[in-house]
């Protein structure tokens, strides 16, 4: 019997890969030398990976040919095929917003209307659109939208933005937000059970790759009579270690921060008298 397998397709190059076959390997599914090739396979995991263009991935994990995949939210709600998202991963994070010309008064989407939008996305711009009852005209292309309406194509454009320099050095301003985007895991919806029993292994180690990122271990030195007010600062996942330091009256305190939260209780363990305070990457987490 043929042992079950999992094809996945990740972006082959551009702004999702390397984050892409970064994540694998964090699951400890080591991806041999994509270099110019359409698939390889990983040894130690039931991987076979396809490297393929973004805008691609979501038929391919429709039709199966892949049976999960890594590709922007954006592309997913564009490209709307029948696949199912099953994790945001946590990067490749944009947003999909209208921007004007920076001296225009955009004062809502009621301003869109009998306008022309530039966009490569028309499908999600389409339904937007029809969600807010404005009549627009779209106009797609595919690339280099943002020069649109300085040459007079567009009275505004919708795309992805994510610093907001390329819509500043274009004269325009972000005026709204449609979608807000990161890269997550797709998967098709007629997958094996034994194919989805290795999809959850590979969700389960994702997830603890996703939680360690998020998170940091603390160390610090803390004296003996302020170690409740220290320990009450932190969180943890259960409660902090704490064990006595060689010099007397002093203990060591290790805990778990998430990173949302880190600065502000850092300030104000140091407040409570916390010393040689040690930050440190956790690499897994498994809770
Ligand atoms: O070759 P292929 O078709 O696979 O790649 P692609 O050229 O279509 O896509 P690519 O690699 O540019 O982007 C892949 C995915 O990355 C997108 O679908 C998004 O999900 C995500 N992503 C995250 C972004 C950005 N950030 C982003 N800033 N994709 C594009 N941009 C572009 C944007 O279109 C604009 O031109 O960057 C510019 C704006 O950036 P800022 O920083 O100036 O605001
Ligand atoms: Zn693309």
């Amino acid at each position: 019997m043929d042992r079950a397998r999992l094809k996945i397709a990740i972006q082959k190059s551009g702004r999702l890969h390397e984050e892409s076959v970064r994540l694998l390997k964090d699951c400890g599914i080591e991806i041999k030398n994509g270099g110019n090739k359409l698939k390889t396979e990983s040894d130690s995991f039931p991987l076979e990976i396809y490297f393929l263009r973004d805008d691609d991935i979501p038929q391919y994990v429709e039709d199966a040919v892949a049976d999960i995949g890594i590709v922007g939210e954006n592309v997913v709600y564009e490209k709307n095929k029948s696949i199912e998202v099953v994790e945001k991963l946590g990067f490749g994070k944009c947003r999909l917003s209208i921007a004007v010309t920076r001296s225009e008064n955009y004062n809502g989407v009621g301003f869109l209307a009998g306008k022309k939008i530039a966009t490569s996305y028309p499908g999600i711009v389409g339904k937007f659109l029809k969600d807010n009852n404005v009549n627009a005209e779209i106009h797609e292309i595919s690339g280099s939208v943002e020069i649109a309406p300085g040459i007079g194509l567009a009275d505004a454009i919708v795309d992805l933005v994510s610093s907001g320099s390329t819509l500043f050095a274009n004269g325009l301003k972000e005026a709204d937000t449609i979608l807000n985007s990161q890269a997550v895991l797709v998967k098709n919806n007629g997958i094996s059970p034994a194919q989805n029993t290795l999809l959850q292994k590979l969700l389960f180690r994702i997830r603890a790759v996703k939680k360690a990122k998020n998170n940091k271990y603390v160390l610090l030195n803390a004296p003996n009579e302020n170690l409740k007010t220290i320990i009450s600062l932190l969180p943890g996942m259960k409660s902090p270690t704490v064990l006595p330091l060689a010099e007397p009256g002093w203990s060591s305190v290790h805990s778990v921060l998430s990173e949302n939260e880190f600065w502000e209780i850092i300030e104000k363990l140091k407040d409570a008298g916390a010393q040689g305070i040690l930050v440190v990457p956790i690499e897994k987490m498994i809770v």
